[in-house]
């Protein structure tokens, strides 16, 4: 015996849960709940990122609509028939079948094809940006992450150099063109993450790595290790620093004259130790 009312109750339970979930959806960028930070991709190609994240979401809200309707037309339809009515049964449809394998299987080459153009650009040396400054040099290791950047006005070296200035889970960038960094790993493999960039790359030991992005804004952005890599993976945090080109610029020859200071300095031409300074 079909009860019509607990069927009917069902079809609209069903159909109240998946508006709910669109509704949810709807209203998530603007609460930042699809992405971490403020929501917004920080870097240029981080914005790309996100419009194809969106263009996919669209696609799939489509479908989601499309199938919780027609279930719950269905749903309805069966609660509304007579009680003594029939079910009907069925062994399936070929043409269906068919329809729904390829159109799915066009949507997914169509995605494929499209978002081909920024997986270029994120991976492949060749569609980098023609004019990037290398800024520095990050190595992950148990459990820290160790940067070396080139002397003010210099440029990075493969290897260190002993006007090299150093720091540790600190990275300054510049803002507003292309940088990249030369990142490697001293022990096992980590992964370089910034999630307000939507930059993600593994530091693989023996290989040096060369990561790019463009910052669109100055300030201070979250930088994990996304591969677990041993019990101190969650220590791994450290900040991107963006700053503009003349903050960056001066911090550097800041942090060169902090580190290279012996604890005697020289003021009018005399020697003073640091504990006749203030
Ligand atoms: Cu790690």
């Amino acid at each position: 015996m079909r009860n019509a009312a607990v069927g009917k109750f069902w079809a609209i339970f069903f159909t109240a849960v998946a508006v709910l979930a669109v509704a949810v959806c709807v209203v998530a960028p603007d609460y930042g709940w699809w992405f971490p930070g403020d929501g917004r991709a920080h870097s240029t190609l981080g914005q790309k990122i996100d419009d194809l994240f969106y263009l996919i979401l669209v696609i799939v809200a489509v479908t989601f609509i499309g199938v919780n309707a027609a279930l719950g037309y269905i749903l309805w339809h069966g609660a509304s028939l007579p009680s003594d009515k029939k079910a009907l049964f069925s062994h399936g449809s070929h043409a269906l079948e068919v329809i729904w394998t390829i159109v799915p299987a066009g949507i997914l080459l169509f995605i494929a094809l499209y978002q081909m153009d920024v997986w270029a650009q994120y991976r492949i040396k060749n569609f980098y940006p023609k004019t990037m400054e290398p800024v520095a040099e990050v190595t992950a290791r148990q459990f820290e992450w160790r940067i070396r950047y080139p002397a003010r006005g210099k440029k990075l070296m493969p290897t260190p150099q002993p006007d090299d200035v150093y720091t540790v889970n600190d990275l300054r960038v510049p803002t507003g063109h292309p940088v990249s960094i030369s990142l490697r790993s001293d022990d096992v493999q980590h992964s370089f993450f910034v999630p307000e960039l939507r930059v993600k790359q593994d530091a693989v030991p023996g290989l040096v790595i060369p990561v790019w992005w463009e910052m669109t804004d100055i300030g201070s952005f979250e930088l994990v290790c996304a591969e677990l890599c041993g019990w101190g993976h969650y220590k791994m945090k450290a900040r991107v620093v963006a700053m503009s080109d003349e903050d960056f610029e001066a911090w550097k020859s800041q942090a060169a004259q902090e580190q290279f200071y012996d604890g005697v300095s020289t003021k009018d031409g005399e020697l003073v130790s640091q504990s006749e300074q203030e």
